[in-house]
């Protein structure tokens, strides 16, 4: 019986049909699935915290309003992806316990400061770029309401970078101490935003199983890659340089050569030590705490309403 289940569920993945929440899986598919959509989902929640240090200072109504609106999106995004995590038997007060105690991941690249209004612009283009590069395979992801999380989220992102690249735009066609800005801007980013792919596949303790079980599509170092090659045309259309002397088109691959971002800094960031580790934990921290009376509220009311029912 186990066996035919078995069977059953590898011939559903290996023919790119779709695995349901009632589907027999795996332990370690579903482990898989909620170690990868709990920490994408912290990632959209924490990652609202870089850009909205922003939104009080922005220099008019028009980028104020576009923010609002992109910070708010990716506070939906952790929705979907949390409510992605319940299909599977996850407890949302579990992983937020376990993300604000330490003991699951979000994305390295939120542990970076936002300096000036130009990271604003850079986040959009690099660090949503990247995740669209990540996330567009990712609608082929073997888990159904994965799949289908991710086709809603990629076509919010992808009007996150392009109002990342007008910001750039517009600021490259201003003063001088804003295109400034703006390179310096890419310059703190631009690794970083490699990062986000994870470790060299060599390093990537999940990649093989999950790309068996096609919970991944591509390698860390295949969407790495694909995002160099995408970017390069669009820095020079802006008119900014990447920080990296062996970035150069290589004839022969058909593809840029590009150094290797710093593996020691990303583990150290990836264990806590970053910049700005401790403040976006204490930040998520309080938030939860504060919202504790509305949680109390929501419940008390639920059970109101389930007594009229059976009433
Ligand atoms: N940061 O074996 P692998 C966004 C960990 S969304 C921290 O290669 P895997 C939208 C990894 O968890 C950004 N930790 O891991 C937005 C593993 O540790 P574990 C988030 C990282 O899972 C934009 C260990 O290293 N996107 O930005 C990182 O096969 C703007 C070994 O690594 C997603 O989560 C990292 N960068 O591949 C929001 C997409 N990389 O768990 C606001 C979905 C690796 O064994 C503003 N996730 N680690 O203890 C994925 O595609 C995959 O999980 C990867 C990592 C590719 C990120």
């Amino acid at each position: 019986m186990a066996d035919d289940l078995e069977l059953r569920f590898e011939r559903t993945v290996q023919a790119e049909a779709r695995i349901e929440p009632r589907d027999w899986m795996p332990d370690g598919y579903r482990k898989t699935l909620i170690r990868q959509i709990a920490q994408h989902a912290h990632s959209e929640i924490i990652g609202m915290q870089p850009e909205g240090n922003w939104i009080s200072r922005a220099p008019s109504l028009r980028r104020k309003a576009i923010l609002l609106a992109k910070v708010q999106d990716e506070a939906g995004h952790g929705l979907y992806l949390y409510s992605a995590t319940e299909t599977l038997g996850a407890d949302r007060e579990d992983l937020t316990t376990k993300l604000i105690e330490g003991r699951q991941k979000y994305s390295s690249i939120f542990n970076y400061p936002t300096l000036t209004f130009a990271d604003v612009g850079v986040i959009g283009w690099l660090v949503d770029g990247a995740a669209i590069c990540n996330q567009v395979p990712l609608c082929r992801t073997s888990y159904g309401p994965y799949a289908r999380a991710m086709i809603r989220i990629c076509k919010e992102e992808s009007f996150h970078q392009r109002q990342g690249y007008e910001l750039l735009m517009t600021m490259m066609r201003g003063t001088q101490q804003q295109r400034d800005m703006v390179q310096d801007s890419v310059n703190r980013w631009w690794w970083p935003a490699l990062m986000m792919f994870g470790p060299p596949d060599s390093e990537s303790t999940n990649t093989e199983q999950s790309m068996a079980w096609r919970i991944k599509r591509d390698t860390n170092d295949e969407l790495r890659q694909k995002f160099v090659n995408m970017s390069v045309p669009q820095a020079e259309a802006l008119g900014v340089t990447f920080p990296d002397p062996e970035l150069k088109w290589n004839e022969e691959r058909g593809q840029y050569d590009f150094g290797s971002p710093d593996w020691d800094e990303f583990w150290q960031v990836v264990k806590g030590g970053g910049v700005c580790n401790e403040q976006r934990i204490a930040h998520r921290r309080k938030a939860h705490e504060d919202g504790a009376w509305v949680r109390e509220a929501a419940a008390a009311h639920a059970q109101k309403q389930a007594v009229v029912k059976e009433g």
